[in-house]
């Protein structure tokens, strides 16, 4: 983070110590205006936030100072900024619709293999939605069941329940993912073997979660339909890795690849998206493409003052790096969005959460905000409280629509009700008189008083459609961006998920093996053997 930069915007925080969000609007009668600006089908108001004019002027001038330009153009145009893994960061190829796009990975235009493979996605999709694809016993698919994890299984089933209303409700979806076999039983439960299809999505196709539950599904399958050739009819792979796919059984032809440039968190454009095609059918699925094409366009071009991913990352180090908030809370108001808070957290986490520059020094600054969040109402007779009225700063990110895809009587008016007036009660709060005025007793006034000049921004959308979802995402990804060229650091590498893979690969001998040595230390080698005994091993 360019230290001069930044020491002006922490000059402006100090000088401005004793505003409130509440004192800036009485100052600027045109600050709502001033502070929303509108791309790719969302209107964002940030105005709600403890920024003037001069604070933002500096907070842009943090992103120039990173050279923030010139690193937006190397990952569009496929240089290797995942520098500790040597390869090209190009999501924005998935889903450019540019027919005359030409993007080149060393030396080789990557648009005709993600053209093949969208028309391969869309063929097959069309196939499975009109019943022509068959099972086994011949016939027609009525259960999609995706095994996947982390980057192969968020944005899937995020995606799935988000576009609920474009799917094709004969078609059911389930998605599993944790090894713990729980999750893979209960849904083998809901589905009948000879009218599933199993889409197995792994970008390595060496995940010990995934491969576990392919294998056992696989093994169900043969066992109920009675012929191991049933697994062509019945297994698809969407992997970057031929030789393990072929491995494992499943023929090529019904292979779905992607690119050692997609990192996992980003993958759901890429052919990882193969159950949401399903779902919603070609037609919308290009729909959603062409929402974050538009993102990523104005997120190219847009000077950063107006540019909504910069805004929003420039806010997020404001209050992460100048007011110590150590999280941030993601408020969908549309229960088709449940999943979001939970798809954002990896995408960010995973992508920010490092302690080393990209010179491989420790970061003298925090980095990697702690994501989370619940859709609205719901988060309202919870945690809403410390939001509040808590000793902890947590900036809000409020997204809404203006219209529900299920008008009933006027609950849509009522969420949207509570939607603008949470972001007005915790930016203008309750004085000590106004609870007076209002007749509340004196020894209650203290608790029934609200400080506010708590900072929000509001995502306001007309509707959730396959387009508004896209450039939803393409926001935060880009954001996530900005502050890991900001910060200095590498957003997109994973080793901490790395270590995670081979841990546990290492105390599983020990927990199956006859009579190991146990070499942990003192605290594990306890819990195993109790794990041992309690299995009689
Ligand atoms: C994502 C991460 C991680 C990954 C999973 C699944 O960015 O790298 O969540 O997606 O570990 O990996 P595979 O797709 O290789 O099974």
């Amino acid at each position: 983070m360019d230290a001069q930069a930044w020491e002006k915007v922490d000059r402006l925080i100090d000088e401005n110590q004793n505003k409130t969000i509440k004192d800036y609007f009485a100052e600027d009668p045109d600050r709502a205006g001033r502070f929303s600006l509108e791309a790719a089908g969302w209107f964002l108001d940030y105005s709600k936030n403890r920024i003037d004019a001069a604070m933002m002027k500096a907070l842009v001038k943090l992103a120039e100072k990173s050279d923030l330009k010139n690193e937006i153009e190397k990952m569009f145009t496929g240089r290797k900024i995942n520098a500790t893994e040597g390869r090209a960061v190009l999501h924005t190829a998935l889903r450019n619709i540019d027919k005359n796009a030409k993007i080149k990975v060393d030396g080789k235009d990557v648009m005709p293999g993600v053209r093949r493979v969208l028309k391969q996605m869309g063929d097959f999709a069309d196939l499975v939605r009109s019943g022509k694809w068959k099972g086994f016993t011949g016939k027609r698919i009525k259960y999609v069941v995706n095994i996947g994890i982390g980057g192969s299984d968020l944005g899937p089933v995020m995606a799935n329940i988000a576009l609920t209303p474009y799917s094709k409700r004969y078609l059911k979806f389930y998605f599993v993912s944790n090894v713990d076999s729980t999750h893979l039983v209960e849904t083998l439960r809901e589905v009948k073997a000879d009218q599933t299809l199993f889409i197995v999505a792994s970008k390595t196709f060496t995940t010990q979660e995934t491969m576990s539950n392919a294998q056992a599904a696989k093994s169900w399958l043969v066992e109920k339909l009675g012929d191991k050739k049933a697994v062509a009819r019945h297994f698809v792979a969407v992997s970057t890795a031929e030789k393990e796919v072929a491995a494992f059984g499943i023929d090529t032809k019904n292979m779905f690849v992607f690119w050692d440039w997609v990192g996992g968190r980003y993958s759901l454009p890429s052919a990882i998206g193969l159950s949401l095609m399903i779902s919603i059918g070609r037609n919308n699925y290009a729909r959603f493409l062409k929402g974050y094409y538009r993102m990523d366009r104005h997120f190219r071009t847009a000077r950063f003052e107006r540019n909504m991913p910069v805004v929003l990352a420039l806010l997020g180090i404001l209050y992460h790096n100048g007011y110590g908030a150590e999280s941030y809370c993601v408020l969908p108001y549309d229960q088709y969005l449940s999943r979001f808070p939970a798809y954002l957290q990896q995408m960010d986490m995973e992508s920010n959460g490092k302690g080393v520059t990209k010179d491989g020094e420790k970061v003298p600054y925090t980095t990697g905000p702690i994501e989370w969040g619940e859709p609205g109402t719901n988060g309202q007779h919870s945690f809403y409280q410390l939001i509040h009225q808590g000793t902890h700063l947590i900036p809000c990110d409020f997204i809404g629509f203006s219209k529900t895809h299920n008008p009933v009587g006027d609950l849509h008016d009522k969420l949207m009700a509570n939607f603008f007036a949470q972001t007005e009660a915790l930016a203008f709060g309750k004085t000590a008189d106004e609870c007076r005025k209002e007749g509340v007793e004196e020894r209650l006034v203290p608790f029934k008083t609200f400080d506010g000049n708590r900072p929000t921004n509001t995502l306001l959308a007309d509707e959730l459609t396959p387009e508004t979802l896209g450039a939803l995402i393409a926001l935060y990804e880009h954001k996530v961006f900005v502050q890991g060229v900001i910060w200095n650091i590498y957003s997109y590498d994973q080793w901490g998920v790395q270590l995670g893979k081979v841990l546990a690969k290492g105390i599983l001998d020990d927990l199956t093996s006859k009579k190991p040595k146990l070499r942990h230390d003192a605290s594990t080698n306890q819990l195993i053997a109790r794990y041992r005994k309690t299995l009689s091993r």
